[in-house]
């Protein structure tokens, strides 16, 4: 049999972060790296080049020079979990026998549960885009730049999602693109989100709606895409506070985000998920609640706050931290707080960067109030996010701004302790 002192399932953000932070600590070739794909994706890239202002391939390298030198890839899946006699069997039908297991496969995206719309996205003239996938991203700036002309619509679905705050960012760069070139008056601009709240954190929700309302952005809540009907061009929306209603809206452009589900494959393993089909780590160390022997970070993991790269970079050192603890025998004690981010793109020059833990309260790293839109912000996330997150993320050292909000808040810590007696 096949043995590995660390398998890692997954070459995306998490699990080719991992590899980064585990070489240096073990032999060449005891981590195995399970990654069927041969491209890596900067999927936060997406947003931007939904909205012109990147191309596809700016956010592509090929997995072999994002895999540290000195792991072993096998360009295979997962296909089955056996966490009880600590092996995965591969779409090969491999055996990988492990000591420790890191799981990073994250969610997926399923175009497939909205009748009608993989015959949209795949239809050239249809009006149907979606920044969610690397092979329709490219289609969504076309869609915007034919635009001539009646509704642009805007989806948020049901089911848990990565980047919550990605399906308005394109809302709000369409209809900057709409006002640039002359056609605002010609469109209207309608959200319709699954959720009752337009953001989960209320700070940044509530300067949402401000925006919203400045721009005349119509957001519907509760609105759940059920259908697409291509013919007749129109979105069908389950009204979900009423239950059996539905609206038909007629689009000349739909940006879809479409449902998003676990993947079927943890479902393999006795008790490695909990109901939600996402593996079960207890939240604050990342250690798998029945197997001590695995860990889980990203958006396959069942932690219980917002799917980001961001969140993924501040879960890695606290995985590695006591990943690395076991391996010496010690205790488990780094503990996560629940940050994650989401840089909400305005507009082509100006973004609100949200932070938040996992009580829902803002954990800001810059010393001013990152709830309103800024240029810098923008600046930030076009030009200095990717860097860091090639050259510092996956290098294994970039934890996320933590260090930063430290720097810029040096009294924070005392003011804690700033209380009468
Ligand atoms: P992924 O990076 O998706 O990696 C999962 C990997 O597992 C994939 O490579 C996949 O091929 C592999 N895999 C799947 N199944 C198997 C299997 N059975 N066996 C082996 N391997 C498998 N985050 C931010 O922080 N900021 C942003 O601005 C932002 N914007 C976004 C915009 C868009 C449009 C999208 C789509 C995402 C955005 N994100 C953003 C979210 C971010 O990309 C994800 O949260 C992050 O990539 C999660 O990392 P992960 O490792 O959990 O999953
Ligand atoms: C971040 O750390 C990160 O990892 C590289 C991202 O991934 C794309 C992000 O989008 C964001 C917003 C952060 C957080 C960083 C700062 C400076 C707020």
């Amino acid at each position: 049999h096949d043995h590995c002192h660390l398998l890692i399932v997954g070459g995306g953000t998490g699990g080719c972060t991992i590899a980064a932070k585990a070489i240096h600590h073990f032999e060449n070739n005891d981590i195995y790296i399970l990654e069927p794909q041969g491209t890596h994706y900067y999927q936060p890239l997406w947003t931007l080049v939904g909205g012109g202002v990147y191309s596809l391939a700016d956010s592509r390298r090929p997995m072999s020079t994002v895999i540290p030198e000195g792991v072993t890839w096998y360009q295979e899946a997962a296909e089955a979990f056996n966490p009880k006699e600590n092996f995965v069997k591969t779409s090969k039908g491999k055996k990988i026998y492990y000591d420790y297991m890191v799981i990073a496969t994250g969610i997926e995206t399923r175009f497939d549960l909205i009748p009608g719309l993989v015959q949209a996205l795949e239809d050239p003239t249809s009006g149907v885009c979606s920044n969610y996938s690397s092979q329709y991203v490219t289609k969504t700036f076309e869609t915007i730049r034919k635009f001539d002309s009646g509704n642009a619509v805007f989806t948020f679905p049901s089911t848990p999602v990565k980047c919550a705050g990605a399906p308005q960012k394109i809302c709000y760069l369409s209809e900057s693109y709409f006002s640039k070139h002359g056609k605002r008056d010609k469109a209207n601009v309608k959200y319709f989100a699954a959720t009752p709240v337009i953001f989960s954190c209320k700070k940044y929700a509530d300067e949402l709606h401000k925006i919203c309302a400045r721009r005349n952005i119509e957001v519907n809540l509760r609105h759940n895409l059920k259908e697409i009907l291509p013919n007749s061009k129109e979105a069908v929306f389950d009204v979900l506070d009423k239950p059996g209603e539905v609206v038909k809206v007629p689009f000349s452009m739909l940006h879809v985000t479409p449902p998003m589900t676990p993947p079927a494959v943890l479902k393999t393993g006795p008790l490695l998920t909990d109901d939600s089909g996402f593996v079960n780590v207890d939240k604050e160390t990342l250690q798998h609640k029945h197997y001590k022997n695995i860990f889980a970070l990203g958006d396959s993991s069942n932690l219980p706050t917002s799917k980001t790269a961001a969140a993924v970079a501040a879960q890695s050192k606290i995985l590695w931290n006591n990943l690395y603890a076991c391996l010496d025998g010690k205790p488990v004690e780094s503990s996560y707080n629940g940050y994650t981010s989401c840089p909400l793109v305005t507009s082509y020059d100006s973004l609100i960067m949200a932070e938040f833990d996992y009580k829902l309260q803002p954990m800001e790293t810059f010393p001013f109030n990152q709830a309103k839109e800024r240029k810098s912000m923008y600046l930030l996330k076009k030009n200095v996010l990717p860097f860091m997150y090639w050259n510092g993320m996956l290098k294994g050292i970039w934890n996320g701004p933590g260090a930063f909000r430290k720097l810029f808040h040096p009294f924070a810590d005392l003011m804690k302790n700033d209380t009468a007696k």
